[in-house]
């Protein structure tokens, strides 16, 4: 089991040329504001107020980039992973002009961040399938980048529906056959998959 032990914040950038230089493998965050993404990294570094968390959306407008050590216990091996907290999507008094710089960023960084492994798409347990989601999700096959969907908020709906609505949500999200997971950082229930996953893509 992977464990997160050690965690910093290194930069924000908005241009390739001031990504960190390091070529530790990425990982990366995205979905809508207010969705869990900042809750989510801090609960997987277990280090709180890592990436700030805030009530008040779309406040980020900057990738942020983080440098963390793991440990796998069983191995007894540790190694670096940066994780990405990637600017939200998705509100609407966000203007045109706003929006495709935020397209131009997220399309270079797909692009260019070579050691970007994985990416996971979080997305709110309790809402159906939203278009920004399903275009978010069709850029990441069109430009092959590996990725699953992390359905945020678990604990907001009872657990004898959870099957029943990620079904739903994979569906509705036409989602082939990438993995979905439930995860609730109120609960702290869902992680071990989540690492279990990155592991996986090390
Ligand atoms: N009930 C519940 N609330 C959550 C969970 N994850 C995040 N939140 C809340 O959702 C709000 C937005 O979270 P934040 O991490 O800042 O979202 P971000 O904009 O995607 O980074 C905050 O009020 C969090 O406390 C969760 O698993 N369960
Ligand atoms: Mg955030």
């Amino acid at each position: 089991m992977l464990r997160i032990i050690d965690s910093y914040y290194v930069k924000s950038a908005v241009e390739p040329a001031d990504y960190p230089a390091s070529a530790y493998p990425e990982f990366a965050f995205s979905g809508r504001s207010n969705v869990g993404k900042s809750t989510l990294i801090n609960l997987l570094t277990n280090h709180h107020g890592l990436a700030k968390t805030s009530g008040t959306p779309g406040k980020t407008r900057l990738l942020n980039f983080f440098l963390t050590r793991y440990k796998i216990d069983d191995i007894e091996e540790t190694g670096f992973v940066q994780l990405t907290d990637l600017p939200g999507y998705g509100f609407a008094e966000v203007s045109q002009k706003e929006q495709e710089r935020w397209r131009r960023m997220v399309n270079k960084y797909f692009e260019q961040r070579s050691q970007l492994r994985s990416l996971f798409v979080l997305v709110d347990i309790r809402h159906a399938a939203d278009k920004k989601d399903i275009q978010m999700l069709e850029m990441l096959r069109t430009r092959n980048v590996d990725h699953c969907v992390v359905a945020t908020k678990a604990d907001k709906i009872p657990k004898t529906k959870h099957k029943k609505v990620l079904a739903e949500l994979a569906k509705g999200l036409g989602l082939r056959d990438e993995p979905i997971y439930p995860v609730s950082a109120l609960k702290n229930t869902g992680i071990t998959q989540l690492t279990d996953f990155l592991q996986s893509r090390l």
